[in-house]
């Protein structure tokens, strides 16, 4: 297993730096970045609109638990805050999906359990893998049917902006 898709994001702080940390973090085995949008806030807790995008990562070398140490280690060295479920946060870097992996490891569970109701995911996922699939409930869909698929109200949430993440 080598490729994987991650979903990154930031309200606290220099957001643009943090998000730009992961590019520069994950160096040559980024494959594709996305642009970055602003997204209202996902989960129902009042806080600041979110900066989020989408990096598509490549290595021989990394597994989905790899995956997960990289975005871990790439939180930590953003000072990363997180006090609350679904609150602000420095940087999250999230594995959404491994090479269509399915797994209920409570440690990593794969795809990521809410991507597909979240549009901050599957928007810019879609930017950089138009024919992206994802698996829901057992059953492999087109990311686009999905995003199709949630209120006009969440993909409304997701607005471009000028940023552009360095590669
Ligand atoms: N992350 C969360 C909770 N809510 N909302 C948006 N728009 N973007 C996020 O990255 C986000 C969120 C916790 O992981
Ligand atoms: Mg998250
Ligand atoms: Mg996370």
């Amino acid at each position: 297993m080598t490729r994987a898709v991650l979903s990154i994001g930031s309200n606290i702080g220099d957001s643009v730096a943090h998000l730009q940390s992961v590019v520069d973090g994950l160096g040559s085995a980024v494959v594709a970045v996305s642009p970055v949008y602003s997204t209202a806030p996902w989960g129902g807790v009042e806080q600041q609109d979110f900066y989020n995008a989408v990096v598509v990562v490549d290595d021989p070398e990394a597994d989905a638990a790899e995956w997960l140490r990289r975005s871990q280690a790439l939180e930590e060295a953003a000072d990363r805050v997180r006090e609350q479920r679904w609150g602000p946060r420095s940087l999250d870097v999230d594995v959404v999906d491994c090479e269509g992996v399915v797994s209920s490891d409570p440690v990593l569970t794969l795809p990521h359990p809410r991507a597909h109701l979240r549009a901050f995911v599957l928007v810019p996922w879609l930017d950089v893998e138009p024919d992206a699939t994802l698996i829901v409930d057992g059953q492999k869909l087109p990311v686009a049917q999905i995003l199709d698929g949630l209120d006009r109200t969440e993909r409304e949430g997701v607005r471009t902006t000028d940023v552009v993440l360095a590669r």
